[in-house]
């Protein structure tokens, strides 16, 4: 990285949005600062930097604020794309790429959080609609060794940080991921043999510590 770059990301441990950031920044080789937010007192650099959203994570580059984790890491494939390519480039493998972080998004963190955050039929129902996209997400892995095929990319980026939430999904929803779902487990675990991603990601226990705090003061 030339001597004037200048990269802080404003994060949080557990966040998976903000490992995404890391594990990316890390792919890349790049130096950063990593400044930690509490969430319940936001910084007024946070809220300077993202007044939109007011969430993390943020990459301040330069003094410029980039917001939204799989826009960072677009961001971040484009400006330093000398090295470990993110993004195919065939635009067609690029649209396909974008598809399934596009259905990560939309999918895994809103009924994961669904499963850990309710009680009841809602959340026996989210349990079943996190199988369903497990097994549609197996699915279209298949026998790849990676989701873009041999090589780690995007698509494994934008979902390999729920990794370290499969621990509160078996707890809470009552399932195993390891028996329903056991080419998902050895996807993890081939990613986790990278260290830009076992450097970046919460450990699993330490994501349900979390969940239960913020389980309680939901009440
Ligand atoms: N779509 C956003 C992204 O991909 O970056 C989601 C980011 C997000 O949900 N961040 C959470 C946050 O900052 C932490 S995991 N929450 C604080 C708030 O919403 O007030």
């Amino acid at each position: 990285m030339a001597e004037a770059e200048q990269l802080l990301l404003l994060d949080l441990l557990p966040s998976p949005f903000a490992a995404r950031v890391r594990i990316a920044l890390a792919e890349k080789g790049l130096n950063y600062e990593s400044r930690e937010e509490d969430l319940s007192n936001k910084s007024s650099l946070l809220l300077k930097m993202n007044p939109v959203h007011k969430q993390i994570p943020v990459l301040i580059h330069n003094g410029r604020p980039i917001c939204e984790s799989m826009v960072i890491v677009q961001y971040i494939d484009e400006v330093w794309n000398h090295k470990s390519p993110l993004l195919p480039s065939d635009p067609y493998r690029r649209a396909h790429a974008r598809f399934w972080a596009d259905y990560i998004d939309k999918k895994i963190y809103p009924i994961g959080r669904m499963l850990w955050a309710s009680k009841g039929e809602v959340k026996e129902a989210s349990k079943k609609d996190l199988i369903e996209c497990f097994k549609i997400l197996e699915g279209e892995l298949g026998d790849k060794p990676y989701f873009g095929g041999e090589r780690f990319g995007y698509i494994d980026l934008a979902l390999i940080p729920f990794y370290s939430f499969f621990y509160t999904f078996e707890t809470l929803g009552n399932f195993s991921v390891v028996v329903e779902f056991p080419k998902l487990v050895d996807w993890a675990q081939r990613c986790l043999l990278k260290e830009s991603v076992s450097k970046s990601l919460c450990d699993q226990r330490n994501v349900y510590e979390t969940i239960l705090g913020i389980r309680k003061q939901l009440g």
